[in-house]
């Protein structure tokens, strides 16, 4: 008899384990840029759907692509921007997502719905939008800021900082020279590769986030910048200032995509669908400081902050700006141009 209990008892303790395990919470795998969210909404989506997060950043959507291509973490959402939307795609490495299954689909603002690099809004929810431009110290740069044209000022030499990232360099170079961000013309490149090797002896770092720092404790007098980034580092240093240059700049959306390699599609889902909740979505936009296309959202935070040209810029100024295309094959003429810049 006692074995009996034994043996039920050994099974009943099997069971338990079983099924705790069977219970074991699922980890969803975030990929995001540095910076680029409150990450007290992370613990309130655990906290509120059980589900864990593990979180990791990137600095650069090329950076983002090889790891995801890689695969050796099977990543749930990621956040990418246009262009690199359009490759992904095209790649076929994105999972189609009902959007209008989404509870708040209707707080999205249709201006960023549909657009050149996802025309029918199938694989890619919109997170946040911006520009870049250039952040100065108003007490370090005497010189009228209105121009790419200052990067190449010699007077800053060893002040200037450039983002490490091949298409954002290379997009400053082609709209100081009057060319297309997305040019695909060979002189041209070629034009703008000699002008970035000219500039570089005026370069002190070509850098990702901690350029923003570096800017904020005053180790450098010019830097190229997002403009969330801007509106944070402001208010960190007064004497910083963002411009858009005359000649333009980026426009550019980031998206929510889910990988075709993901694991937790249905968890993937629920995590797009709380960000995108208006209040949460306002929350994290107000700590990061970018753009939000949740309409709702944005109609939510504070008049100053709606009408602050950094993170929202006027039509007139949006009306000069450019969105990056998927350059196809020629992205390796780029990547070439790139690699010389940098090994000059
Ligand atoms: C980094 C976020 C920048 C996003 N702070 C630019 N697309």
């Amino acid at each position: 008899m006692k074995k009996v209990l034994k043996l039920v008892l050994m099974g009943l303790f099997i069971f338990t384990l079983l099924v705790g395990c069977s219970k074991k919470s699922v980890v969803l795998n975030v990929y995001n840029w540095g910076d680029y969210i409150d990450e007290t909404v992370l613990k309130d989506f655990e906290k509120e759907t059980g589900i864990k997060i593990n979180y990791e950043t990137f600095a650069t959507n090329e950076d983002m692509y090889i790891k995801v291509k890689q695969g050796g973490t099977k990543y749930d959402v990621i956040v990418p921007s246009d262009y690199m939307i359009a490759r992904m795609i095209r790649e076929g490495l994105l999972e189609k997502i009902d959007i209008r299954k989404l509870k708040n689909y209707e707080a999205l603002d249709k201006r960023f719905l549909g657009l050149q690099f996802d025309p029918k809004s199938e694989y890619s929810v919109p997170y946040m939008w911006g520009t870049f431009g250039i952040l100065y110290n108003k007490k370090k740069v005497t010189d009228p800021v209105d121009s790419w044209a200052i990067l190449w000022n010699p007077k800053y030499k060893k002040q200037i900082l450039m983002m490490d990232s091949v298409r954002d360099c290379l997009a400053v170079a082609f709209l100081r020279l009057g060319f297309s961000i997305n040019s695909t013309n060979k002189d041209e490149l070629q034009k703008a590769k000699e002008l970035l090797i000219q500039q570089k002896p005026l370069v002190l770092a070509y850098v990702g986030d901690n350029g923003k720092d570096m800017m904020a404790a005053g180790e450098a007098s010019l830097a190229m910048c997002w403009s969330g980034d801007a509106v944070t580092v402001r208010k960190q240093n007064p004497d910083l200032a963002y411009v858009i240059p005359k000649e333009g700049t980026n426009l550019w959306v980031d998206s929510l995509v889910i990988p075709k390699t993901s694991e937790h599609k249905e968890e993937a889902f629920r995590f797009i669908d709380f960000l995108n909740r208006p209040e949460i979505a306002k929350r994290n936009v107000e700590f990061i400081g970018y753009a939000t296309p949740n309409r709702k959202a944005f109609e939510l935070l504070p008049p100053e902050v709606q009408k602050d040209p950094v993170a929202y810029p006027s039509n007139e100024i949006l009306q000069r700006c450019q969105v990056y295309i998927d350059l196809g094959p020629f992205l390796e003429e780029y990547n070439k141009a790139w690699t010389e810049i940098k090994g000059q």
